[in-house]
C-alpha cells in the first residue's frame, strides 16, 4: 500500500475498505480518491453484500488533511466520497477506533451505521481551527440527533467519547472484543434485513424548541471572546432547522470557504502546527527513553505546589506534596480540597474522579519523602539560596536517576543544577499559575541537563494536560523576559499620560482576556513587589500604590477597585491622582496618548525581546514563543502568538515604529535587534527565517 493509501478485502460477502495513512489516517487525496475507487468497486461487485470502512493505526480518519488547505482543491473532494457512501445501495458501516473527528466523522455520518470501541472519541472540532464543519456535519448532525444537542459539539469542539456518543445517537454501538468483526456481523445483519438504508441528509430535522436552541446557543457563544467561528458555526445549526439539505450544504460550504481564507483560522491553524512542531527537540529523538516515574514529590505547599500536585494527582500519578512547615502543608491541603469540591460543584469533574484525584496525594512533612520520589518539583519561594539549599538536599537524598525539577520562574537553572553532583538530573518546570488550569509548561533545559531528563519532564508534563515547550537559560526564560519588557514600557507611559484603563484597554481590544494591570491585581501586587525589592529594582507607580498596602484584588485595592465579591476593575481616581503626583516628582510632562501608541509600545518590544531569545537561541524556533504566548499568557488565538502577529505587521513596520520610539523616549533598549533588522531588510518573516 505503498502510494495506495486504501486498500480493499473480503471477509465472507462484505468488503472491508481499510485507510491507512499515518500517523492520523487524514484525509487526504490519495485516501479520498482510495475510498471513492474501492466504495464504487464494492458498490458494483455482486459479490458483495455490504462495506466497513475502517482504518489501521492508531486511529479513525482524523479529519480533513489542514496541510492541504488553501493550496488548489484535488477530486474527489470529500464531500463527494460522502455522497458515494451514503448513496450506496448496499449498508455501509463505520468502524470506529481512536478518535474520528471532524470530516473523519463527517465521512462516518455519510455511512448508514457507525459502531466504535468503547475508547474511542467522535467529534467536530474544526471550530477549533477557526473553521466550521464542511462536509454536510453541520447539515447532517443535526438531523441525526436533533439541532439543540448537536450544537454543542460544533459550537465547542470537544471530543465526545463512545459510551455518551452512543447515547447521542450519533453512533449505533459500541463494539467489545476485535471492532472490524463487529462491524462485518452488523454490516451482514443489515444486508440480511434489507429494507430502505438510513440516509441522514434525506432526514428532517426533529422539532426543535427555537428558545431552548437560542439559550443554548447564547451559552456556548458567550465564551467565544469575539472570535468568528463558533457564531458561524451557530448559525449553521441554525440553518439546518430552517433550509432544505440542499440549501444548508451550499450555505455551509460558502461560510467554510469565507473562514478558511480568513485571517483567523490562519492563525488558529499556525497555532495547531505550532503545539505540535514544539514536540521536536533537538537531541531528543525518538529513541530517547524517558526514565519511569512512578511517583512525583512537590516541595511546597503554596499556591503552585498545591496546583502542580493537583495537575498529576488528577492524571493519575501519586504525589507526595511535602511542606516542613505543617500548618502550611495543612492549609496548601485545605485549597487543594476546595479547589476540587469546587470543580465537582461545577460539573467539571465527577465525585468519583475528585476522590481518586485526592486518593494519589499524600501529605508529609518530612522532607525525607523524597527518597521515595522518582522525580521531584521544587516550588518554593523565589529565592537562590533557598533553592541552593533545598538542591543540596535532594542531592543527598533522592534515589539515582530521580529528576530534580525547580519551579523557578527567573532563576539561573545552571546556577541551581551547580550545586549538585548531578547537574544532568537537573531541569527547570516552570508552571503558570493557577497551575492546575494553566496548560503551558516552560521546561528549561540547562547547560548539563540530559536528553532523557528532557524527555522525561516533556512526557510527564504531557501527562499532566500540559504543552510542554523547551527553553533555554535566562533570566525569565522566554515567556517571562519578553513580559517584562513590555511591562519595562508600562510606568514610563504612565507617568507620561496614559491611563490604567487606555493600557489595559489596548490589549483587551486586541483579544487579551485580561489586560496587564487588571492581571497583576489579580496576581497580587506584593508578589513583584517584594522581588522588586530582593533585586532592588524600582517601579515608582507600582512601588507607591504597594507602600499604600494596596495589592490588587486580595486587598480590595490594587491598580483599580474592587468592589467586595466582585472581580471586575473600576479605574479608581486616587490612582490618577498618584499617577500625576509620581509624575511631577519625577518631572516628567505628561500627554495625550493614542490607543495605537499604547498597543506599539507594549507589542513590539516584547516582539523584539522574543526576536532576542531566538538570536540566542534561548528559544528554539519563533512558533514555540506563540505557543508560550497562547498557553501561557492569553494571547488570542485569533492571532496566532506574538511572533505569527509580527509576522502579519511585518518586521520593517515593527522596525521603523521602534526606532521611532526610542528616538522620541530616548530608550535606547527600544531599538530592533539584530535579528529584526534582519527580517526587516530581507523583507522576510520569522516563518521564512524557520524554514530557512
Ligand atoms: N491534518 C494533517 N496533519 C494532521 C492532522 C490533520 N487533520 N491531525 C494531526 N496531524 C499531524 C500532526 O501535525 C502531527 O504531525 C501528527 O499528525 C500527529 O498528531 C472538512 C475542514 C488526532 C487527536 O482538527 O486533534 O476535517 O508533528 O501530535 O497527540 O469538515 O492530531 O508528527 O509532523 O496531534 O496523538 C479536523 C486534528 C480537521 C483534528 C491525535 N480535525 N488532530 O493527537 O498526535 S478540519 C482536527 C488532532 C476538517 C472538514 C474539516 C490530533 C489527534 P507531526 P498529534 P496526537
Amino acid at each position: 500500500m505503498s502510494e495506495e493509501k486504501v486498500a480493499m478485502r473480503m471477509v465472507g460477502r462484505v468488503a472491508v475498505v481499510e485507510s491507512d495513512n499515518q500517523p492520523v489516517n487524514a484525509l487526504g487525496h490519495a485516501v479520498r480518491k482510495g475510498l471513492f475507487d474501492n466504495v464504487s468497486a464494492a458498490a458494483a461487485d455482486a459479490g458483495v453484500d455490504a462495506i466497513v470502512i475502517a482504518c489501521k493505526g492508531r486511529t479513525f480518519h482524523a479529519g480533513a488533511d489542514i496541510t492541504e488547505f488553501g493550496k488548489p482543491p484535488q477530486e474527489p473532494g470529500l464531500v463527494e466520497v460522502i455522497e458515494l457512501i451514503e448513496a450506496c445501495e448496499k449498508p455501509v458501516v463505520a468502524a470506529i477506533h481512536g478518535t474520528a473527528l471532524g470530516g473523519g466523522l463527517e465521512l462516518a455520518l455519510g455511512c448508514h451505521f457507525r459502531v466504535a470501541v468503547p475508547s474511542a472519541k467522535v467529534g467536530l472540532p474544526e471550530v477549533k481551527l477557526g473553521l466550521l464543519p464542511g462536509a454536510g456535519g453541520t447539515q447532517r448532525l443535526p438531523r441525526l440527533i436533533g439541532a439543540v444537542a448537536a450544537l454543542e459539539p460544533i459550537v465547542k469542539g470537544d471530543p465526545i467519547p463512545a459510551p455518551r456518543a452512543a447515547e447521542l445517537g450519533i453512533i449505533d454501538a459500541v463494539a467489545e472484543g476485535d471492532l472490524v468483526e463487529a462491524a462485518v456481523k452488523m454490516a451482514e445483519a443489515k444486508a440480511a434485513e434489507g429494507g430502505p438504508l438510513p440516509r441522514i441528509s434525506q432526514m428532517r430535522t426533529p422539532p426543535t424548541d427555537m428558545e431552548a436552541f437560542e439559550a443554548e446557543a447564547g451559552r456556548l457563544l458567550s465564551r467565544s471572546r469575539g472570535l468568528k467561528a463558533p457564531a458561524t458555526c451557530a448559525q449553521t445549526v441554525r440553518n439546518a432547522i430552517t433550509m432544505s439539505f440542499a440549501d444548508g450544504t451550499a450555505q455551509e460550504r460558502a461560510l467554510f470557504a469565507e473562514l478558511r481564507d480568513g485571517p483567523e483560522s490562519k492563525a488558529q491553524r499556525h497555532a495547531f502546527f505550532a503545539e505540535r512542531e514544539a514536540n521536536k527537540v533537538p537531541g531528543v529523538t525518538k529513541d530517547v527513553k524517558p526514565r519511569p516515574v512512578n511517583r512525583i514529590a512537590v516541595l511546597g505547599a503554596g499556591t503552585m505546589g498545591g496546583g502542580i500536585t493537583m495537575s498529576f494527582a488528577s492524571a493519575g500519578i501519586p504525589v507526595t506534596i511535602i511542606d516542613l512547615n505543617p500548618e502550611a502543608l495543612e492549609r496548601g491541603m485545605g485549597v487543594i480540597e476546595k479547589n476540587y469540591r469546587n470543580t465537582q460543584r461545577r460539573g467539571g469533574l465527577t465525585e468519583a474522579q475528585v476522590d481518586a484525584a485526592l486518593a494519589n496525594i499524600t501529605a508529609s512533612s518530612d522532607f525525607d519523602s523524597v527518597a521515595e520520589a522518582d522525580m521531584v518539583i521544587e516550588a518554593v519561594f523565589e529565592n537562590m539560596d533557598l533553592k541552593k539549599k533545598i538542591f543540596k538536599d535532594l542531592d543527598a537524598k533522592c534515589k539515582p536517576g530521580c529528576v530534580l525539577a525547580s519551579n523557578t520562574s527567573t532563576l539561573d537553572v545552571d546556577e541551581i543544577a551547580a550545586v549538585t553532583s548531578r547537574p544532568e538530573d537537573v531541569v527547570g518546570m516552570h508552571f503558570f499559575s493557577p497551575a492546575n488550569v494553566m496548560r503551558l509548561l516552560e521546561i528549561v533545559r540547562g547547560e548539563k541537563t540530559a536528553p532523557d531528563v528532557l524527555k522525561t519532564a516533556m512526557d510527564v508534563g504531557k501527562k499532566g494536560g500540559k504543552i510542554p515547550v523547551v527553553v533555554g537559560v535566562c533570566y525569565g526564560f522566554v515567556g517571562n523576559r519578553m513580559l517584562h519588557a513590555r511591562g519595562a514600557q508600562i510606568e514610563p507611559m504612565l507617568l507620561e499620560g496614559a491611563s490604567p484603563s487606555e493600557i489595559d484597554g489596548a490589549l483587551t481590544k486586541f483579544g487579551m482576556a485580561m489586560g496587564p494591570l487588571a492581571m497583576s491585581d489579580m496576581a497580587g501586587l506584593d508578589v513583584g513587589y517584594r522581588i522588586r525589592q530582593e533585586s532592588g529594582r524600582k517601579a515608582p507607580v507600582n512601588d507607591a500604590i504597594c507602600e499604600m498596602g494596596r495589592f490588587g484584588q486580595k486587598t480590595g485595592k490594587g491598580w483599580y477597585l474592587y468592589e467586595e465579591g466582585s472581580r471586575r476593575p473600576i479605574p479608581d481616581p486616587e490612582i490618577d491622582a498618584l499617577i500625576a503626583r509620581v509624575a511631577k516628582e519625577q518631572g516628567v510632562t505628561r500627554r495625550e496618548f493614542s490607543e495605537q501608541e499604547i498597543f506599539e509600545r507594549l507589542m513590539f518590544p516584547m516582539i523584539n525581546e522574543g526576536a532576542k531569545t531566538l538570536e540566542e537561541g534561548v528559544a528554539l524556533r519563533a512558533s514555540d514563543i506563540d505557543v508560550i504566548y497562547l498557553y501561557g499568557y492569553g494571547f488570542p488565538v485569533g492571532q496566532g502568538g506574538p511572533m505569527y502577529y509580527a509576522d502579519q505587521v511585518g518586521a520593517d513596520y515593527i522596525c521603523e515604529r521602534l526606532d521611532h520610539y526610542a528616538d522620541v523616549t530616548g530608550t535606547e533598549s527600544l531599538r530592533p535587534c539584530a535579528l529584526m533588522r534582519k527580517l526587516a531588510a530581507e523583507k522576510s518573516t520569522f516563518a521564512a527565517a524557520k524554514a530557512a
